[in-house]
């Protein structure tokens, strides 16, 4: 059972009710704390595999893998939350079922343990992404136990699936000339499902010239619809991709404090403040009004429009989503008070405990579990 989170009895949460204007460079419109004479930020860059067709053959292994396209804004969160996938993974308990993550080659092993060694133990973020790599994971769990009367899988069942996606730099999304090639496209295109990533912190407080998340998103659905209905695939002018919208960096003071003061939080029964799943729509509707009250343009506003239009309504599900998590204090439990994961060193923003993503690998399971049932 979850409570939705009560501002108003004495929990020490400063009010806000809507959005400030956000600071840049960084993602917090609140500033994080400096910690004075720290080491620099990492900058090891991505490794880099070659490029291997788009498909989806099926493995000598086992079932094919899921095609996930991760596409979002530059410094939206993609490399973060592909970093922070496999600590989701080691943390996750009940009610989501425990679960394995293995990487299938050397690249994504590299990325794999490098990428959260700096997160866990050096409290860095991933570096700016700057090639386009693929990564594959072979993923390994066991659901819940659930009543058969729901039609969900029997109790305990077994469940795995490869991911197959590619991290590559935001700016390459606005499809300025051949910023993604054509290969890049059609693996897009066929991809089974497209994780969007919308930043909230890059449309708050915008300024004159600053591209929003909807400019990153509206090129590349039309190009995509133009490149499957060439291939006769578009389905009455709809794109046929599941679709996980993740809303991020829900940690961030900007964007959690006015969805607290909008009772738009539960606290779960393990202490982690979520948007219910059933809620999560609407969440994301309420933060692209409310972004659009103080916006220079109505871009924020369509955000969620282009995503009716484009997308089957049943194929589209919402998150609000956090790699990082919350700070969790010597009290051992969230306090509104002091919730803060990040923190300026030396102007870089850092970790400032453990992570402790929110809804990171549920997105992936809902998709996988939904893809799936359809294909039988
Ligand atoms: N508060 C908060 N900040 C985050 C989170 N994830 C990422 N960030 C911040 O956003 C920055 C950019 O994150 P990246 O994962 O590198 O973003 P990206 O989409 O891969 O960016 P490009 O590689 O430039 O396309 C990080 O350096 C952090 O400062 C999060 O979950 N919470
Ligand atoms: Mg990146």
């Amino acid at each position: 059972m979850t409570m939705p989170y009560d501002t108003t009895s004495g929990t020490g949460v400063p009010q806000q009710s809507s959005f400030p204007a956000v600071v840049r460079p960084g993602s917090s419109a609140v500033p994080p704390t400096t910690v004075p004479g720290a080491t620099p930020p990492s900058v090891t860059p991505p490794p880099v595999t070659p490029a291997t067709p788009a498909g989806n053959p099926p493995s000598a292994h086992g079932p094919a893998p899921i095609r996930f396209g991760l596409c979002g804004a530059p410094s939206g969160g993609k490399t973060t939350f592909l970093a922070a996938l496999s600590i989701a993974v080691d943390m996750a308990d009940q009610p989501l079922g425990r679960w394995r993550i293995t990487a299938t080659d050397d690249a994504s092993l590299t990325f794999l343990t490098e990428r959260k060694q700096d997160l866990v133990v050096g409290h860095r973020f991933p570096a700016i992404t700057n090639s386009v790599t693929q990564y594959h994971w072979q993923i390994n769990g066991e659901l819940p136990s659930t009543p058969r009367r729901l039609r969900r899988p029997a109790p305990g069942a077994k469940v795995r699936f490869d991911i197959d996606v590619e991290d590559r730099p935001g700016g390459d999304f606005l499809l300025n000339g051949a910023a993604i090639s054509e290969e890049g496209l059609k693996r897009l295109a066929v991809a089974d499902a497209l994780v969007l990533l919308f930043d909230p912190t890059r449309d708050i407080g915008r300024t004159e010239g600053a591209e929003s998340n909807w400019m990153f998103f509206h090129k590349l659905f039309e190009t995509l619809k133009l490149r499957l209905r060439q291939t006769g695939r578009l389905d009455d002018g709809i794109l046929p991709h599941h679709v996980a919208v993740c809303i991020t960096k829900f940690d961030d003071p900007a964007v959690f404090k006015p969805a607290l003061h909008h009772r738009l939080v539960d606290i779960g029964e393990d202490g982690v403040p979520r948007v219910p799943d059933d809620r999560a729509e609407d969440y994301f509707g309420w933060i692209c009004r409310e972004i659009d009250r103080y916006s220079i343009d109505s871009s924020t506003l369509q955000f969620p429009s282009m995503l009716r239009s484009t997308f089957h309504d049943d194929r589209v599900r919402y998150y609000a989503t956090s790699s990082v998590g919350f700070w969790i204090g010597p009290s051992g439990r969230f306090e509104a008070g002091d919730f803060q994961n990040t923190q300026l060193v030396n102007g870089e923003p850092r970790l400032r405990g453990a992570v402790r993503p929110v809804n990171i690998l549920e997105p992936l399971i809902a998709l996988e579990r939904t893809i799936r049932r359809e294909s039988r």
